[in-house]
């Protein structure tokens, strides 16, 4: 890893190219409309907590309009986005990730959306009804994956799962990321760490991107592989509450954005997250006889003030795991 001299580059690792990671050709593939998409889920969960979505029904204008809002967003002048920042914890933020130190080649907007949607961020009419149809989308689509998951691990009831994201006061996080390219870096044969690598709290999360490449996984060995973009798909990652859930039998996988500096990437993440009071335990319908819990009894909220305190990169889970 090497650090340049560039004031606005500092704290922001460079990884030298030349060894670049390998695409992720084992990418499971959820297809909606296979008689195999609960098994091809579940499979996907267990060895990389990561899986695409294709055959998803929602339609690509839905997806553009709400990135095409995004993409004016940012490009407004750097004072009129910083009116609705800093993101602490919602709103605009650039460069700084969490408040624990954490720096990216990003600028994002964040929303909460346990209360009022998107009423964090000041932004436009246009781009609060776009992302307003994105979420109410998202939100089927999410119940539909983790109906399929419960059925995939013959739980009953079938929204055993879906219902802890359902609730009208679920803890939801929404992120636009924008990673922009970086003209200092051409030439030098690195590539510049946009979002460093992290594993994500909630129960699952739903990534959109444009075409842009620069998503990259952990695979059980630690090797990171790259994932290939695709505008038209979405990407679920499994998160530390889905892995207790299923007492570690799917994985909460660790992630990355690195980006090569010369094309801009965007991405939507909404993050599906159980209300505050909400125990996160393994679901008694998946422990065998026996079987004990691998971890210590914890709230969401409890969870969710201890990432908040950590930094990216740590493994948040470790604190609940029983010794
Ligand atoms: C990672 C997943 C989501 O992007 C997020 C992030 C949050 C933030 O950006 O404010 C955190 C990070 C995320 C986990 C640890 C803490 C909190 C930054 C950070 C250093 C919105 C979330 O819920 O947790």
């Amino acid at each position: 890893m090497v650090v340049l001299s560039v004031p606005e580059l500092d704290r922001i690792s460079l990884i030298r190219a030349g060894n670049p990671a390998a695409r992720f050709d084992a990418l499971p593939v959820v297809d909606l409309l296979s008689p195999d998409a609960a098994a091809t889920l579940i499979e996907a969960c267990e060895e990389f907590g990561f899986f695409k979505i294709t055959n998803h029904g929602i339609p690509t204008d839905l997806m553009r309009r709400l990135e095409a809002e995004a993409v004016e967003f940012f490009s407004l002048p750097p004072a009129e986005k910083e009116k609705s920042g800093p993101a602490n914890p919602f709103g605009y933020g650039n460069k700084r990730i969490g408040s624990n130190g954490d720096m990216g080649w990003v600028e994002y907007l964040l929303f909460s959306l346990a209360s009022k949607p998107s009423s964090h961020a000041s932004v436009s009419n246009s781009f609060r009804s776009a992302l307003n149809a994105y979420l109410s989308a998202i939100r089927e689509l999410a119940s539909r994956v983790l109906a399929l998951m419960a059925l995939g691990l013959e739980m009953e009831p079938i929204d055993a799962i879906s219902k802890l994201v359902t609730d009208e006061a679920s803890d939801g996080i929404f992120r636009l990321n924008h990673y922009p390219t970086c003209p200092v870096l051409q030439g030098l044969n690195c590539s510049l760490t946009g979002f460093g690598e992290h594993t994500d709290p909630q129960i699952i999360s739903v990534l959109r991107s444009n075409n842009c490449a620069g998503l990259q996984i952990a695979l059980k060995d630690e090797r990171w592989v790259s994932v290939p973009p695709d505008e038209d798909s979405f990407f679920v990652n499994v998160g530390d509450s889905l892995q207790v859930l299923t007492n570690g039998r799917f994985r909460s996988v660790r992630h990355r954005v690195v980006t090569n500096g010369s094309e801009s990437r965007m991405s939507m993440i909404y993050f599906l997250g159980p209300t505050m009071a909400e125990k996160i335990a393994p679901m008694r319908q998946l422990m065998g006889e026996g079987e004990q819990s691998k971890y210590k009894e914890f709230t969401w909220s409890e969870y969710k003030k201890a990432a908040y305190k950590s930094r990216l990169a740590d493994n948040r889970l470790r604190l609940f795991e029983k010794s």
